[in-house]
């Protein structure tokens, strides 16, 4: 057995353990009541899941087994020269609580470079799509189609001992998480390289080698994907795209099936393709406007227009946050110390400074502040990656790393199926007539 995968069984044993004992003792105690408004109101706020990975708190913002993004800049392991961490370390991070040493973190490395073949039929299937399609929907059908390699699926089939089933979990994790940096570079280049492909390098790092593969050659490129792949990899279990692994995976689903029906949910507007809609409404705004240095003035009244025609400011406003997302500024202090005169990012600066006082004018909006979204792809763009339907791809990479690493804890904690009670519009008529408590 793996190192990890030896230390998750030990962490993994004693959690399942005490997490038994608990419900045995605590069972009935309450957690949280849900009011008509949350049940009406897309369910936020009620406690309904168990996910250990990462904590949100609305105002500090996430919290990846009880670090900050701040601290975990300066205390995970660094490729050589670089000063953004290794997601290699937040994985190891968030699967086992510790923070991980070089040693470790190299050792994750080679391991995802060891297990990066992709299956040739998956660049097939790729290959028999229309190019014109949305890169999500490439992303999330390469993913299927590796499920054919899953070894949860094979094993359940020969009939597994549930209490191994977290085993086969782990290995179709690693190896998935491995294979998505090639799958993502084979997207993004037969989508807008005219599939001129380019070959891993092995010497690299799992960020550094995507950032190779994908083909942008501007020095500081690899840096900023070391970060980006860090911070977006997991925002506790309530956000669409995990709730939505976990919920698949409460089926049994192995892990690529899993997987790909979470990066259907991030592929949504309101949640990860709000990366590429905050640049496609910057470029409009910059053509409409005529100028890539529009003055503030000039922005307010693009954002009244916007909101007048009934639509909603991308990349600002949040369901959980009541603060500026930790992630937007990790992006922006990134860009203070590397990136100088760049217009687009003085735009997305200047945004920042004009949208919450409208958002907060409006006297409904929750969260006027931006979101993790309203950063990243100014940053890609001074790069040199303007293909921003490309951009919510780079978010699934990431977060592939967090919604996976719990669906490691989920089979290893026996968590069962999900299904929650849902009732008809008549049924809460009646109980408010009646104030009765469903039998
Ligand atoms: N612009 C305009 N109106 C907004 C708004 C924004 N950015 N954010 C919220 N509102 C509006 C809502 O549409 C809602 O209006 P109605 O009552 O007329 O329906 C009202 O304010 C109250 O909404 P809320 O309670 O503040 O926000 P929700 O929890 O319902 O929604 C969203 C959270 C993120 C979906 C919302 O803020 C939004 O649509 N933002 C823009 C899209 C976006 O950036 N999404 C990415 C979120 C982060 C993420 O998941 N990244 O992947």
């Amino acid at each position: 057995m793996d190192r990890l995968k030896e230390k998750f069984k030990d962490k993994a044993i004693a959690l399942f353990t005490e997490l038994k004992q608990t419900r045995k003792e605590h069972g009935d105690t309450k957690v949280g009541e849900v009011t008509l408004a949350q049940m009406l109101g897309g369910m936020r706020g009620v406690k309904s899941m168990l996910y250990e990975t990462s904590q949100l708190d609305p105002f500090e913002g996430i919290r990846f087994r009880g670090y900050s993004i701040p601290q975990l800049r300066k205390m995970l392991p660094k490729a050589p020269g670089c000063k953004e961490p290794l997601p290699e370390g937040l994985f190891w991070l968030i699967l086992v609580d510790e923070i991980p040493t070089e040693e470790d973190v190299k050792w994750v490395t080679e391991q995802w470079k060891r297990r990066s073949v992709v299956p040739e039929h998956t660049f097939k299937v790729l290959d028999s799509l229309p190019v014109d399609t949305h890169p999500m929907t490439q992303f999330t059908i390469a993913i299927s189609s590796m499920q054919t390699e899953s070894l949860f699926a094979r094993r359940y089939a020969e009939g597994l001992n549930k209490s191994e089933y977290w085993d086969p979990v782990y290995e179709d994790t690693m190896n998935l998480i491995a294979r998505l940096p090639r799958v993502a570079a084979y997207i993004y280049r037969r989508t807008y390289h005219n599939s001129d492909h380019i070959n891993p390098d092995i010497s690299l790092d799992w960020a550094g080698n995507f950032a190779h593969m994908l083909g942008i050659k501007k020095p500081g490129f690899k840096s900023l994907m070391r970060l980006y792949l860090t911070i977006h990899a997991d925002h506790e279990g309530g956000n669409a795209s995990a709730h939505t692994t976990q919920l698949v995976g409460s089926t049994l689903s192995d892990s690529y099936l899993s997987l790909s029906a979470g990066m259907d949910a991030l592929a949504g507007p309101l949640h990860g393709l709000a990366n590429q809609e905050v640049i496609k409404w910057v470029f409009r705004m910059i053509d409409t406007l005529g100028t890539r240095q529009p003055t503030k003035e000039q922005i307010a009244d693009y954002v009244h227009n916007t909101l007048a025609a009934g639509k909603v400011i991308p990349g600002y406003g949040h369901a959980v946050l009541r603060q500026p997302d930790p992630r937007f500024m990790a992006q922006k202090a990134f860009a203070e110390e590397y990136i100088h005169n760049s217009d687009i990012v003085e735009v997305i600066w200047k945004i920042f400074e004009v949208v919450p006082p409208i958002l907060k004018d409006l006297g409904k909006v929750k969260n006027p502040w931006p979101n993790v979204d309203a950063h990243s792809g100014a940053l890609l763009v001074h790069y040199g990656m303007t293909e921003y339907s490309f951009y919510t791809v780079l978010f699934g990479v990431s977060r592939a790393m967090g919604v996976l690493a719990s669906l490691c804890w989920a089979r290893a904690l026996g968590l069962p199926l999900e299904r929650p009670k849902s009732v008809t519009f008549e049924w809460v008529k009646d109980f408010l007539k009646e104030e009765k408590v469903e039998a």
